[in-house]
């Protein structure tokens, strides 16, 4: 928030002092509105189509039309970050059911408004990437899926809020959430891994968000040759794991050391997370779309 830094909005560039939304928004009223997160490494954003993707099948469950193309978008993107002269940069693509009246119906709304903010990024979790994240699961479950479903990455984050709260007020550094069934669901920003025998699990992504990051890491998973199986877990599987990590734009791949007070582990970030981290971070030094003539 320090840097004056240049926002989009709808068509504009805004110093972020300046910029500003109405209270009649319904994305500030109802969190009606679906949004993304995505990182530029080194001049390039990272799997941006695949985030522009997710925003506009997001949209379009919400039944809210965003006003321009994916093409459009990613350019609005890429300007929003050469106007700020951004090279590694987290970037931020808001789309708001716009203005309306006190109702929620969001037919009564006429024009979303696009928002796209940049700053300059470090890593989220700093010296934790080499000591391990204490998680705990907590006590407030998962939106259901027949309810607001996880997949949507709505202006609408109290469930995960919540489960921050819960997070901080124990002493964890992420909480991993369980859905009303008792599976294992996600962090309140992350996708959540395990490692038995030499062999990864993850969740099906019917109860958490289809995580761009996740998808990355089963590609690495599958490229190493790494034996993989998407399936539900539980609480056996978490405490009895070899090893934990979590998965997101904002957390890249962390690893988990402590788990409701139990040790991950021998309590070091594991051999095959290391392994995919530094995977990770070869691809994103490597990959996406140039923000800069090269
Ligand atoms: N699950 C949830 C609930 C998320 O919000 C992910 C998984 C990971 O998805 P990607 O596509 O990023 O691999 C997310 C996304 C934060 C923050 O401040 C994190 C997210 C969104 C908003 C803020 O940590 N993560």
């Amino acid at each position: 928030m320090g840097d004056d830094l240049l926002v989009y909005i709808d068509g504009e560039f805004v110093p972020a002092s300046e910029a500003k939304i109405s209270v009649f928004d319904h994305g500030f009223l109802y969190g009606d509105g679906v949004f993304e997160g995505i990182r530029a490494y080194n001049g390039r954003v990272f799997k941006l189509m695949e985030h522009l993707d997710r925003l506009y099948d997001c949209a379009k469950v919400i039944k809210l039309k965003i006003p321009v193309s994916k093409e459009e978008f990613a350019e609005i993107i890429l300007e929003t970050l050469r106007k700020n002269k951004l090279r590694n940069a987290y970037i931020r693509p808001i789309v708001t059911r716009g203005i309306g009246d006190l109702g929620l119906d969001p037919d009564r709304c006429v024009n979303p408004s696009i928002i796209v903010i940049t700053q300059e990024w470090d890593r989220l979790y700093g010296d934790l990437y080499e000591k391990g994240l204490r998680a705990i699961t907590v006590a407030i479950r998962r939106n259901p899926i027949d309810s607001l479903p996880p997949n949507i990455k709505s202006l609408n984050y109290l469930n995960n809020i919540l489960a921050k709260i819960e997070a901080n007020a124990k002493g964890g550094d992420e909480a991993i959430f369980l859905d009303h069934n008792g599976y294992i669901s996600e962090g309140s920003g992350d996708n959540i891994f395990v490692v038995k025998n030499g062999a990864v699990i993850t969740p099906p992504t019917i109860n958490n968000l289809r995580g761009i990051t996740r998808a990355v890491a089963i590609e690495l998973i599958n490229k190493l040759g790494i034996p993989f199986q998407e399936a539900n877990i539980g609480l056996y599987d978490l405490y009895s794991a070899d090893e934990i990590f979590v998965t997101g734009t904002a957390a890249e791949i962390a690893p988990i050391t402590y788990i409701d007070g139990r040790v991950v582990g021998d309590g070091k970030p594991g051999e095959l997370t290391k392994r995919l981290m530094e995977e990770f971070k070869k691809l994103t030094e490597t990959e996406g779309v140039p923000i800069y003539d090269e």
